[in-house]
């Protein structure tokens, strides 16, 4: 109706006032409409009110029902951080800066990875946008915060349909100060298998995340290869490194350098590796400690050799606190030399996820080693502890309580672990877990001892699983190898799917199991067709219509079907995100109000009324108040 008041006004048509600010800015005019996102909301809750969560809900726990409370934050513009060096002194210049810096500093995964290792990486856009401002406020001074990639792109779309392209764009509105870093498994980008070349490029060498304010804001990339294979590494890090952004090559680490009778994975191995990755023009050198076994003698053995050798280049330690050993091991780094540790916000860290900050930041305090300000680490936990709740449905404490320095012995990858302790509690076979984590370890040394990390780690937790269920030791697969049907994984890792791993393949394992199956010889992406995204926009545009975005081709190149259920489940429900984190896993009590943000300034106002009675045709109806006005949608119950 304005529009049409507009349009039929003389004085508007016929060029009597000043139209050129409407002229000039033709994004006033694109609404979206308003009715249509709130009627397809008012859909989905209905639909949870009667079907219940639509993302599987593994743990038998409603969110809690108490709300974090957001500290509040000074008005204006954050300090400035490391990202402004970043943005001016470029990637080289940025290294130098971190390498100068006095003090101990402090990547926080909080965002990533602490929630992958202890909420199945669940933790949604909403309750981190409520806290970023507090961050860029107060912890300006974080070397990063890692807050994208490894599982967080697969989990946003499949189980919290959201995009994860949005989740970056909203945080870098919110976070202008603190650099972003993400974590590239290398080849396989955010995925779990070796793409086509142009697949990892496209994702950064066309800008898709470069670091520019407009565009998706990546800064830091820490890549990595789950088998350590040079030539995978070297793929991603040119990646990461045309698209502008600061590379940082992780070794996976493995085994024990402070134990002389660990032969495979010796100092040396990772003192030449790290050669290779210098001499590649990684800015950053990091020492990706997947499963928590940098024990403290091994960091200072570790480190204290990087440090000699690499004097000028920044260091960089990520570990897991499995064990209990995490804070011991990231002071022996500092004092070995490291520029920068990975620790995790105290409610979210501690057991498979990282070390507690409070715990670090306590512990450096009154060293040289300053990190970030005590007093305000305890008010982002405090919203951390109750915001925590609210994922009470996927929380690893139901069944896990206590972190075990068993992983010395088995070597699992922390979210790996909570995952595998999870998958034999729920089957009801607890005591299972022990026998899994044996088998691990036998069908590790079947495999030849691997690297074991996203997704070699699977390929081992896979097998183990089969020695499980069918209850096979390691010598009766050896024996059985030609006519055993192994998992998929484990035959393709054979097959050099994922890349050659140090040492070689395990012999005669592999020609026994693979017979006369081809063979992927070197990097599996150089001899892969290359993906033809002209086609695949083309065929998204016909199916999705025209919003398709260069990043929603990308979402589909990484994860087809999760992309195509995640379009068509945005089409039926709207922008769920919008949600807060209770009412989008376990929907509205009956008579309960609440307000939904659609966009700044574009409020819903929600009261769920009543349930109707089943159909004849098997639908309820379901009532509410929007906006003060009677509504109800039809929804098919399936309980
Ligand atoms: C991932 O690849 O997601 C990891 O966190 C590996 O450690
Ligand atoms: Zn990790």
């Amino acid at each position: 109706p304005f529009l049409q008041n507009v349009l039929s006004n003389d004085q508007f048509l016929y060029g009597t006032v000043d139209t050129q600010f409407i002229d000039e800015n033709p994004d006033l005019f694109n609404m979206k409409p308003v009715q249509n996102r709130a009627q397809k909301l008012l859909h989905y809750l209905g639909h949870v009110l009667v079907n219940g969560p639509t993302t599987p809900i593994p743990v038998n726990a409603k969110p809690s029902p108490v709300d974090p409370v957001v500290p509040a934050v000074p008005l204006g513009d954050p300090p400035t951080g490391f990202r402004e060096v970043l943005l001016r002194d470029g990637p080289e210049g940025f290294a130098r800066a971190v390498r100068a810096h006095q003090g101990l500093l402090l990547m926080d995964t909080t965002f990533r990875d602490a929630h992958q290792s202890l909420l199945a990486t669940r933790v949604r856009t909403h309750d981190l946008k409520k806290i970023a401002p507090f961050v860029a406020h107060n912890f300006s001074n974080l070397f990063s915060m890692e807050n994208w990639g490894g599982a967080t792109f697969d989990v946003a779309m499949r189980f919290l349909c959201e995009c994860p392209w949005k989740r970056l764009q909203e945080l870098r509105s919110l976070i202008p100060n603190v650099p972003f870093q993400m974590l590239l498994r290398g080849a396989n980008a955010v995925g779990y298998t070796n793409y086509p070349d142009n697949a990892v490029y496209k994702s950064n060498k066309e800008n898709i995340l470069l670091q520019k304010p407009e565009k998706n804001g990546m800064d830091i990339f820490r890549v990595f290869d789950s088998l350590n294979y040079l030539p995978n590494m070297l793929l991603g890090m040119e990646a990461a490194g045309s698209a502008g952004g600061v590379v940082e090559a992780a070794i996976s680490y493995t085994g024990d350098v402070s134990d002389p009778t660990r032969q495979k994975y010796t100092l040396d191995y990772y003192l030449k590796l790290a050669e290779e990755l210098v001499k590649a023009g990684t800015h950053i050198l990091c020492i990706k400690d997947m499963a928590g076994l940098l024990k403290p003698e091994a960091s200072r053995l570790l480190v204290g050799a990087l440090r000699d050798r690499f004097p000028d280049m920044p260091i960089h330690v990520h570990t897991h606190d499995t064990a209990g050993a995490g804070v011991a091991a990231m002071l022996a780094c500092a004092e070995a030399g490291v520029d920068i540790v990975d620790v995790a916000v105290d409610p979210m860290a501690g057991m498979t996820s990282q070390p507690s900050m409070g715990a670090l930041v306590a512990c450096t305090k009154g060293t040289k080693y300053n990190t970030v300000p005590r007093p305000k680490v305890f008010d982002y936990s405090e919203y951390w502890e109750v915001t925590r709740g609210l994922y009470a449905p996927f929380d690893c404490t139901a069944t896990m309580k206590s972190g075990n320095a068993d992983i010395y012995e088995n070597e699992i990858p922390g979210g790996q672990y909570t995952n595998l302790h999870f998958q034999a509690h729920s089957m009801g076979l607890g005591h299972k877990f022990k026998e899994v984590k044996k088998a691990y370890v036998e069908a590790n040394k079947l495999l030849g001892d691997l690297i074991k990390v996203t997704p070699s780690s699977k390929i081992v937790g896979d097998l183990a699983q089969f020695m499980v269920q069918n209850s096979l030791t390691r010598a009766e697969v050896e024996e059985r190898a030609d006519e055993l049907s192994f998992p998929l994984s484990v035959v393709e890792f054979l097959q050099g799917h994922i890349g050659i791993p140090h040492g070689g393949f395990p012999e005669p394992l592999r020609s026994k199991v693979l017979k006369t199956l081809p063979r992927v010889e070197g990097r599996p992406g150089a001899s892969m067709p290359p993906m033809d995204f002209q086609a695949l926009e083309t065929q998204l545009r016909e199916t999705h219509g025209d919003d398709i975005t260069p990043e929603d081709v990308m979402s589909a190149a990484m994860y087809p079907k999760v992309f195509q259920e995640f379009k068509e489940f945005t089409t039926t429900f709207g922008p769920v995100d919008c949600l807060n984190t209770r009412l989008f896993l376990d929907g509205p009590k009956i008579a309960e109000e609440f307000e939904v943000e659609l966009e700044r300034g574009k409020t819903l106002h929600i009261k769920a009324l009543a349930l109707g009675d089943l159909s004849k045709a098997g639908q309820r109806e379901v009532f509410f108040e929007l906006n003060g006005q009677l509504r109800s949608v039809l929804v098919k119950d399936t309980v």
